[in-house]
């Protein structure tokens, strides 16, 4: 009799808890690829190539490292296409008597998971996944109680936890956050790094064509791919990102480019979120690594740390303590559907439409580029929650629900309510023109606040305050905007309301009138 263990998609990791449990002469692993993953959202045909690659790697690498490991492709005969059905054809065939998984990263798929002891009949043992820096069970605790969950309060006490840029029990530096320091447009004159390539090898291209023949219509492009599929690539990419691009990473860490999608940010989000970089071991690989030799220096490690032992950890945090209750939050009553150029970037808009063809050509944006451009336009228009979710969770190559909902729905379009960020991330063209250039190409002009010519982000943002006034009037943090509301001149608002409500209306199926 052997132990069975079930490693998902972004469990690549050797420490992983599940794969700690297990005999290597006697147990088994099992990876599979299933369409029950694969179709659940219409993934990025570039994100399934990237995650089926790292899956067939690691499996080399298991069955390197002496574990007995079965991998299923998606077009492998026999293959049921979903976890459940896969893993009783193995159960019986390999007389297993315990299913050992590591704890998911969805909801959907623990809770299937629970009824795999009853379906399967034999006991189904879920480990933690200590992959992350604090248990779901610690952070339940650390909010029992609280009024209010900031993430800034979270942040300071996981830097005292781990003693990470901590001096005498006080930040180093003096001051815990130097966000306000890390807001600059883009100098036009620091080079900007080229990043590793790893040009595809033969395990690669062969998912490349599966995915041709199985998903031939799936949003974005696998050409030109040369992502790190393997830890060994990934690790390389860390080195590279810390030798290269650390020490401009704060400074520039808000700015957009019309011409360059990644700046100086680490694209690292893939290979932490799929098990290949562990989050602890880049961020102490970041401390030992960097020199701080001045004050931009200590903007940038202090910003890098904040985004995975703060943010990251808290966003997973909020997600395991408020779902599934959570996907079904509409603070704002949005329900206006997806407008169709989110799948294929045609729009005047030069800003939303460069995001959205980078999207396709890499999988990627930056946490600007999905914050202000693409969340901050479905924010304004009032785009149905779970339709922008499941466009998020499918075009990057780094999105789970874990991570991706409580970023879309508390961070991009507020339908938390207020559970994550304190108020809504709503803009104007100004902003946008403020952190890019994107506005010297566009065909509207960023300085025209009504009519054909103005920036749709100018009315739309208007717009949303007042449609949204009995919701929102009353955060003072949006206190001032309110009170320009108020003083504007009746015309004025009633061209705003008009140019919205057309800009809605030939944009999206369903209309404002409608809701
Ligand atoms: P960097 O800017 O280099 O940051 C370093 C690391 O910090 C990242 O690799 C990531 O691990 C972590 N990090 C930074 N910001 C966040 C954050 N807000 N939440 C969690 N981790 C963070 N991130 C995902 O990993 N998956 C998603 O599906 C996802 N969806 C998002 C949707 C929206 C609407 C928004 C506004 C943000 C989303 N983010 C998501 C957060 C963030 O945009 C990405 O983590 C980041 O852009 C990844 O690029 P990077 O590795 O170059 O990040
Ligand atoms: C995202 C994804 C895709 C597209 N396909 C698979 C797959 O075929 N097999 C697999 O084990 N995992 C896949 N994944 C990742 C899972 O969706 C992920 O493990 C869960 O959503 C939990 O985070
Ligand atoms: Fe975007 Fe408006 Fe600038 Fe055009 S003018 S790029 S729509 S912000």
């Amino acid at each position: 009799m052997s132990k069975l263990c079930l490693l998902l998609g972004d469990q690549l990791d050797l420490q992983l808890s599940s794969l700690r449990q297990l005999n290597k002469d006697s147990d088994w692993v099992v990876m599979m690829e299933v369409c029950s993953e694969t179709n659940y959202v219409q993934h990025h045909s570039r994100k399934m190539l990237f995650l089926f690659s790292a899956m067939r790697h690691f499996h080399k690498t298991l069955l390197q490292k002496g574990y007995r490991s079965i991998y299923i492709t998606l077009d492998a005969p026999d293959n049921q296409q979903n976890f459940q059905e896969n893993l009783r054809i193995i159960i019986n065939e390999k007389n297993i008597n315990t299913l050992i998984v590591c704890e998911p990263g969805e909801w959907r798929l623990e809770n299937e998971m629970y009824h795999w002891e009853e379906k399967l009949e034999i006991p189904v043992v879920i480990t933690e996944d200590d992959r992350f820096l604090m248990s779901r069970q610690e952070f339940k605790n650390y909010a029992h109680g609280r009024k209010s969950l900031l993430m800034e309060d979270f942040y300071h006490m996981m830097r005292k936890r781990y003693s990470y840029l901590m001096e005498n029990n006080k930040p180093t530096g003096g001051k815990w956050n130097y966000d306000k320091n890390n807001r600059s447009k883009y100098d036009y004159k620091t080079e900007i790094p080229k990043r590793l390539e790893f040009p595809p090898d033969s395990i690669t291209l062969n998912i490349k064509e599966l995915i041709e023949q199985w998903f031939p219509n799936r949003f974005g492009s696998m050409e030109k791919f040369t992502e790190a599929c393997t830890r060994e690539d990934a690790l390389k990419c860390l080195k590279h990102f810390i030798e290269t691009s650390l020490e401009n990473y704060g400074k520039y860490q808000d700015a957009m480019l019309d011409d360059h999608h990644l700046l100086f940010h680490s694209r690292l989000s893939h290979l932490i979120n799929s098990g290949l970089l562990n989050p602890k071991e880049v961020c102490e690989y970041a401390l030992e690594n960097f020199k701080v030799n001045n004050q931009e220096d200590l903007n940038s490690i202090e910003a890098f740390i904040r985004q995975i032992i703060g943010w990251r950890e808290f966003i997973r945090g909020i997600y395991w303590l408020k779902m599934p209750d959570y996907l079904e939050s509409n603070a704002l009553d949005a329900h206006q559907s997806l407008p169709n150029f989110y799948w294929t970037g045609d729009c005047k808009m030069n800003c939303v439409s460069k995001v959205i063809k980078d999207t396709q050509k890499y999988a990627y944006s930056h946490h600007i580029q999905r914050l202000m451009i693409t969340g901050n336009l479905a924010l304004l228009m009032g785009i149905e929650p779970k339709e922008i979710h499941e466009w998020y969770l499918a075009v990057y190559d780094d999105a789970y629900e874990w991570v991706e909902l409580p970023n879309t729905y508390g961070m991009g379009i507020y339908a938390d309510g207020g559970i994550l960020a304190t108020k809504p991330y709503a803009a104007s063209g100004n902003y946008i023109n403020k952190m890019s250039n994107f506005c010297k190409n566009c065909q509207y002009k960023v300085s025209v606040k009504t009519g054909p010519d103005a920036c749709p982000f100018n009315y739309l943002y208007w717009n949303f305050l007042y449609r949204n006034k009995n919701k929102l009037s009353k955060n003072h943090r949006l206190s001032m905007p309110y009170r320009n509301l108020e003083r504007m001149d009746t015309t004025k608002l009633e061209q705003i309301n008009k140019d919205s409500e057309d800009f809605i209306d030939s944009h999206c199926s369903r209309n404002l009138s409608e809701q």
